[in-house]
């Protein structure tokens, strides 16, 4: 055995190939229900569940283990009001000229505008942070690897753990989200990733009718 290596013990293994299949197609309807949602209720979430969804994301591979994410919870309404604020700011530059035609005519069944009050009213927000390296109390700093890879996955996981769970999520991205560390007073390694209101659906809460891709144009046989 390698040195510092344990023995793998699988623990949820399938039997035989049907179960497999069945599993797989479960996991898949499962998986398949998640949807992006905007129209998020304020009603209130124990902060427990956030500390087990954090541990679920956390729980993602990384380039050589060195787990190169911050995740950032806001609650507080004021903090929460700030970052609405400097993120409405950028989105009105954004639907004002700063994106192309072409890109403002790809949103348009998304319904989507400068106005994010999904912000403001969702019981917590989880601000994603990427570190390209590591920084110590003492200055000194250790170099992080594919830290892109490894946050996109790792809020993979964050949102298929945040949907599990029955609540909902928007991966949102205000452009450029510099004000996120700011606000947050994040240290100079971090950088900001994405921004992710989690709470329970609005019940007035609507999707846009869009399909997925068959498998056709996604899936390549060699
Ligand atoms: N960040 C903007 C615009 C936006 C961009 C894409 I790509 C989307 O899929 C959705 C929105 C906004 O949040 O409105």
């Amino acid at each position: 055995m390698h040195q510092g290596h344990l023995p793998f013990k699988q623990t949820n293994q399938a039997v035989t190939d049907q179960e497999l299949i069945e599993r797989t197609k479960w996991h898949y309807a499962t998986m398949n229900a998640r949807r992006s949602i905007r129209d998020i209720s304020d009603k209130p979430i124990p902060y427990e569940v956030i500390e087990n969804l954090v541990l679920a994301a956390s729980s993602a591979p990384s380039g050589a283990h060195k787990q190169p994410w911050t995740f950032c919870v806001v609650q507080n309404p004021e903090l929460k009001q700030k970052i609405r604020e400097a993120a409405e700011k950028e989105e009105y530059e954004n639907y004002h000229g700063r994106m192309t035609n072409e890109w403002i005519k790809d949103l348009a069944i998304f319904g989507t505008d400068w106005h994010k009050e999904f912000i403001t009213k969702a019981p917590y927000l989880l601000v994603v942070f990427k570190k390209s390296y590591d920084l110590f109390a003492d200055g000194s700093i250790t170099k992080n690897y594919y830290v892109n890879e490894s946050v996109g996955i790792a809020c993979g996981f964050l949102l298929q753990a945040i949907h599990q769970a029955g609540l909902v999520s928007l991966t949102h991205t205000p452009s450029p989200m510099n004000f996120l560390a700011e606000i947050l007073n994040r240290p100079k390694n971090e950088k900001a990733f994405l921004l992710i209101p989690v709470g329970y659906a609005a019940e007035n809460a609507t999707v846009p009718d869009i399909e997925r891709k068959p498998l056709s144009e996604v899936l390549v046989k060699y």
